[in-house]
């Protein structure tokens, strides 16, 4: 075996007993240079774990498939290990320390025998700055390695920052066998420690995102005040050239990415607005000197959505995505190019589909329903820096101040188009109520309704009550607090179609939400918050069908007292530990509601 390029001994000691139990042939360091990614691009296209796109029309991009059982998260195999049960909370899987490790343990045994062990030093936000967190993965996967010198600022330059500093994530991951019965995503925050294996989707395996940059972080943000959160990070330039920021939580798949990097519609442009991109994910938020949070993105790399993504959608991402991506589970052309459900151009007469069959248009299985040639939660990685709306203030170690946080969810009725909250704490139970139609991200029945806190539900990594709490002391901690408001872009008529015809079209949302901000409209105030008056939402060169805005944005009291029942539902699973100024809310807004 080589010698360890580091002198921090906590990392040396750790590589060498993981080895010890994964039995890998060799241990290799990533080291970020562009000679060893090219190594490991030829091994994994030598070993099939990677196809080499055309070279032409897509530059240093591969496509990567996944086994056919592997394709979302896998929430029921996740765990929250944390000594006390209650510390996991209702909301997590949970699992005793020592009896995880000791599952685990049997399953990493030997797990990478005859392949390399690679040891990745990852820097989730800036190298060296206060915002951020050091993170080392040890994987027997090429495919993560090089994803995650995508995702992360990931080499040489993280191993000489822990030099100086002793503190990291210790992340383990093995793909093993593959195999669903034996495959544990566990978090052990107490240990600030990952154990991952049997898996190769992203979510499961890129381990500074979900794992690390959220319920790690999550407990961790908890500890030393301030918030760890599933929210995009973008700019809004104003006609008068000042740049307000944003944060948005939304559930997976409910729009993120899109909404970060959006062209304004032609009707908007042409007062001078502009975009700047900082995050599609999560960001980092610290209260600063001024009173103010402020934000930055951990990631270095978009883990974007496929399916829909298209120019007339999301014209950024088609320019983003035209280099150094590598693609997972969508159709191969027999170009070498790729495509999935909603792309640019024709439907391919012919192709591979995502589970590496021939594919045609029109193709049925056994129940009669389409065969898809990508994956409904196919998706790409690739840098930030590709992007053509990317903040210039990536880098900053400071972040950017927030003005306003957007909670929003996938709702068919109920949630108006948008609303402001009364104040930070009503805003809270804003999104410790979010709720949200489930999508493809994550494995289970489609469609169901689930409430998804702030859009972390799957993500926060202690209990979920403790967490309302710190939201609601970080109010406190905040004399300039964002305003904080609730969207859904997903409202549809009694025929299941949308109203609103979203992605380029929200930024019309956002006009108004910061007009907001900074007290250059007035607004109507019902039960559940301020709702615009039509007429303050410019609709210039959109047009809607006559009352489609009036429905957006209806507030109906009878769709509002069935909600409060799945509110009370999901607030009494936390017991005493639920914050009384929630349930003060919960009462505030029904007699709100009953005298209205
Ligand atoms: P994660 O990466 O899973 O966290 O997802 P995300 O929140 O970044 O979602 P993304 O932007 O990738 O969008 C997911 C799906 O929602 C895609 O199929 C989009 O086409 C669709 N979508 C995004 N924005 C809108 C919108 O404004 N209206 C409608 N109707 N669909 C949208
Ligand atoms: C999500 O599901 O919210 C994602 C993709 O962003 S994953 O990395 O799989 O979590
Ligand atoms: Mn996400």
């Amino acid at each position: 075996m080589k010698k360890f390029p580091t002198h921090n001994k906590k990392l040396r000691d750790w590589v060498a007993k993981m080895a010890k139990l994964c039995q890998p042939l060799d241990i290799v360091w990533i080291n970020g240079t562009d000679a060893q990614k090219l190594i490991l691009e030829k091994e994994a296209i030598e070993s099939g774990e990677l196809i080499q796109l055309n070279k032409e029309k897509h530059p240093d991009s591969f496509l990567h498939r996944t086994a056919i059982d592997d394709v979302a998260r896998t929430e029921h195999l996740t765990f929250i290990c944390t000594k006390k049960k209650a510390d996991a909370g209702p909301n997590n899987n949970w699992m005793a320390p020592t009896a995880a490790y000791r599952k685990a343990k049997a399953i990493f045994k030997g797990s990478m025998r005859g392949r390399i062990m690679y040891v990745i030093p990852f820097s989730m936000g800036p190298v060296g700055s206060r915002f951020s967190k050091i993170g080392v993965e040890l994987t027997d996967s090429r495919y993560v390695v090089l994803n995650m010198l995508i995702m992360t600022r990931a080499g040489e330059a993280v191993l000489r920052q822990l030099e100086k500093e002793d503190n990291f994530t210790k992340c383990l991951h093995s793909k093993a066998e593959l195999d669903i019965n034996k495959r544990l995503i566990l978090h052990f925050p107490e240990d600030n420690t990952i154990w991952s294996v049997g898996s190769g989707y992203g979510g499961n395996v890129l381990l500074g995102k979900k794992c690390l940059s959220l319920r790690i972080a999550s407990f961790l943000a908890r500890r030393e005040h301030w918030l760890a959160e599933h929210m995009l990070i973008m700019g809004i330039e104003e006609p008068n050239g000042h740049i307000e920021y944003i944060a948005a939580a939304f559930p997976s798949a409910c729009g993120k990415t899109n909404l970060a990097m959006l062209v304004p519609p032609e009707g908007l442009k042409v007062k001078g607005y502009r975009i700047w991109t900082v995050g599609d994910d999560i960001a980092w938020m610290r209260v600063d000197s001024d009173g103010a949070l402020w934000a930055i993105n951990p990631e270095s790399g978009f883990f974007g959505v496929a399916p829909n993504t298209n120019s007339e959608t999301n014209p950024n991402m088609v320019a983003t995505i035209k280099k150094g991506a590598i693609f997972t589970n969508v159709l191969l052309k027999p170009d070498k190019t790729v495509w999935w459900e909603g792309a640019d151009g024709e439907i391919p007469a012919n192709g591979i589909d995502w589970q590496g069959r021939a594919w045609k248009p029109g193709l049925k299985d056994a129940t009669g329903k389409p065969i898809l040639g990508a994956h409904p939660n196919s998706r790409f990685t690739v840098p930030i820096i590709n992007c053509p709306s990317a903040s210039f203030r990536l880098e900053q170690h400071h972040g950017v101040p927030i003005s306003a946080i957007i909670f929003g969810g996938r709702r068919q009725q109920v949630a108006p188009l948008v609303y402001e909250t009364f104040n930070w704490q009503h805003g809270v139970f804003a999104g410790a109520t979010m709720a949200s139609e489930r999508t493809a991200a994550q494995v289970g029945e489609l469609g169901e309704v689930r409430r998804d806190p702030l859009a972390m539900l799957p993500f926060c990594g202690y209990n979920m009550a403790y967490y309302f709490r710190h939201w609601l002391d970080m109010g406190k901690r905040m004399p300039k607090a964002p305003k904080i408001f609730h969207v859904n872009w997903f409202r549809t008529d009694d025929k299941g179609k949308f109203l609103w015809p979203g992605f380029t079209e929200n930024l019309r949302v956002l006009e108004w939400i910061l007009d907001r901000c900074n007290n250059r409209v007035e607004a109507f105030k019902t039960p559940i918050g301020y709702v615009p008056y039509p007429a303050d939402i410019d609709m210039t060169g959109l047009n809607l069908s006559g009352g489609t805005l009036e429905k957006l944005l209806e507030v109906r009291k009878t769709d509002w007292l069935e909600e409060l029942k799945g509110i009370k539902k999901f607030f009494s699973q936390f017991k005493q530990d639920l914050p009384a100024e929630l349930w003060q809310e919960y009462t505030a807004l029904a007699s709100r509601l009953k005298t209205s």
